[in-house]
């Protein structure tokens, strides 16, 4: 049988229930605590106890973005369901809790064919059993894959049914520009003929945004540290928890927030029979998020080969919502 191939030559980025053992931890972990500056690609905060951390730091008063992300669903689904038009075949990137595409489904003119591509096979099996009664008139095609990497979309796909992507949770801002204009033209070509539903937070206020990332009950730096407790599990490694500060900054040059694992004092850390020395206020770089403009977002579409049309924002211009059309 034979597939739709997609090519992505991007690191994967994070993702909320991604509760999965990357077999690359070991490998990428080491490699990234080796290197100067030391860095970890933020994928690897999302093993269990990474993806519950992250589900706590979507209830935060200080983080914004899901309930203005899910309150701008809800309150145009009927115009992206006019948009995207009847019998529809829904392809989700990263689907998750698929919690976000329920908003849309339940405003569809009978949508045909559902395929939720996910790392976690079990997790995925879990929430699409749980949808398929929910929905019984949906084909469900789930696909496991880190959707960042070459995969294989079920084949064949239905003809006649228009291509739409959904892409929420601008998990689109934990790329780079260049990696976003890669995935984005990737999915150009899955959804050709129709286009592309996508999240994307916006800059704003930098205090709003420090406080996003740098919550009063320390949520997320306890999702920052969960790296290095990962590391305590999983290579043995024995980092002290304590002798390392979470570190969020806007890079407003760059329109991203950073964030660090601040070494609090000279150390040597052994992982995996491996020795890595930290200096007193050196930085592991964890993760990257950017932040985006309508502009400069739309331009970044154009320059994938999506056109942008419609965007959505909340009156306080936290949140965006993109329809990119994919021609
Ligand atoms: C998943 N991603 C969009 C989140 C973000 O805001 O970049 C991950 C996150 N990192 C810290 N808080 C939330």
């Amino acid at each position: 049988m034979s597939g739709t191939q997609s090519s992505f030559g991007i690191p994967a980025p994070a993702r909320a229930n991604w509760a999965h053992r990357e077999h690359g931890f070991a490998r990428d972990f080491i490699q990234g605590m080796k290197s100067a500056p030391k860095r970890v690609p933020c994928k690897y905060f999302y093993d269990a106890a990474g993806s519950v951390l992250f589900d706590e730091i979507c209830e935060l008063p200080e983080y914004y973005q899901t309930r203005t992300e899910l309150a701008l669903l809800s309150a145009h689904a009927a115009e992206f369901a006019a948009i995207m038009g009847p019998g529809i075949e829904l392809i989700e990137f990263g689907a998750g809790a698929l919690t976000k595409v329920r908003v849309l489904l339940d405003a569809l003119d009978a949508p045909r064919t559902y395929i939720p591509i996910d790392i976690s096979g079990d997790y995925l099996e879990k929430v699409c059993s749980a949808l398929n009664a929910e929905y019984p008139a949906l084909r469900l095609d789930p696909v496991v894959a880190d959707f960042t990497r070459p995969f294989v979309l079920p084949s064949p796909r239905h003809d006649k049914a228009r291509p739409i992507g959904f892409f929420p949770g601008s998990t689109i801002g934990n790329f780079s520009p260049e990696e976003s204009i890669a995935f984005l033209k990737t999915v150009s070509g899955i959804v050709r003929g129709g286009g592309l539903l996508i999240g994307v937070d916006l800059v704003k206020d930098e205090g709003v945004l420090h406080a996003a990332y740098n919550d009063a009950r320390g949520v997320t730096g306890a999702f920052n540290k969960n790296l290095l407790a990962r590391a305590n599990r999983e290579l043995g490694a024995n980092f002290n928890l304590d002798l390392f500060a979470h570190r969020a900054i806007f890079n407003a040059k760059a329109s991203r927030i950073e964030m660090y694992l601040v070494s609090l004092d000279d150390q040597e850390i052994e992982i995996s029979g491996e020795t890595v020395e930290f200096s007193e206020l050196e930085a592991v770089h964890t993760e990257d998020s950017y932040k985006y403009t309508i502009e400069s977002f739309r331009a970044l579409a154009w320059e994938a080969g999506l056109v942008p049309r419609q965007v959505w924002s909340d009156a306080a211009g936290l949140f965006s919502i993109h329809w990119l059309e994919a021609d």
